[in-house]
C-alpha cells in the first residue's frame, strides 16, 4: 500500500513538473483538421516576468494565424512551405512559420497562454509526435523550450523540452 502510495505520488510529481513548463493545452489532436494552439506560461524566468514569447512552427502545420495580446507587440515570420497544401478549398505553399509576441511585461507570479490557430496537414503521420520550439525571454534569463526527446525519452527527461502535440489519426467525416 505504502509502495502504491508513493508510486502514485512519483507520478503527478513528474507530471506536474512536466507541466510546470510551457506546453500546449491540448496535447493531442486529429490530423487533416483544424488545431487551436494555446501555449500556457505558468512561470517567468529566475522569478522575473517573461517579456517575449517566440514559437517556431512544425512543417505541415499550415494557415497559422496568432492571436494579438493587448500590451504585446505581435510579429510574424512567413516561409516557403517544403511543398504545396490545400487549405479551404485552395493551394497555399507559404505561410507563418514564427511567431513573435515581445514588449510585453506577464509576471512570474501570473500564468497567461499564448494562442494562435492552424490546420494540422492531412499528410501528417498519425501516431507520431510534433513539437513546437519556444523561446521565453525575461527580464532577467531566458528559458529554451526546445528540447525534442531522443527516441525511448520523455519530455519530463529533459530540463527544457519543447511543446509537443501527438497526432492522431484523421477523424471519421461526420455525415
Ligand atoms: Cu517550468
Amino acid at each position: 500500500m505504502i509502495r502504491l502510495v508513493s508510486a502514485v505520488a512519483i507520478a503527478v510529481a513528474a507530471m506536474s513538473s512536466a507541466n510546470a513548463h510551457v506546453t500546449l493545452e491540448r496535447q493531442e489532436a486529429h490530423v487533416g483538421a483544424p488545431y487551436k494552439g494555446v501555449l500556457r506560461v505558468p512561470h517567468g524566468c529566475e522569478g522575473t516576468a517573461t517579456v517575449t514569447l517566440r514559437v517556431r512552427i512544425p512543417s505541415g502545420v499550415i494557415g497559422v494565424k496568432p492571436m494579438p495580446k493587448p500590451g504585446w507587440t505581435l510579429t510574424t515570420v512567413t516561409s516557403k512551405y517544403s511543398k504545396t497544401y490545400k487549405l479551404y478549398h485552395r493551394d497555399v505553399s507559404e505561410g507563418v512559420t514564427e511567431i513573435n509576441w515581445s514588449g510585453g511585461k506577464l509576471a512570474d507570479a501570473w500564468y497567461d497562454e499564448f494562442t494562435f490557430i492552424a490546420v494540422l496537414a492531412s499528410d501528417l503521420e498519425a501516431g507520431k509526435t510534433i513539437h513546437f520550439p519556444v523561446v521565453q525571454e525575461c527580464e532577467k534569463g531566458v528559458h529554451r523550450w526546445i528540447e525534442i526527446p531522443a527516441a525511448g525519452k520523455s519530455r519530463s527527461d529533459y530540463p527544457e523540452p519543447a511543446p509537443e502535440l501527438r497526432l492522431l489519426p484523421a477523424a471519421a467525416p461526420r455525415h
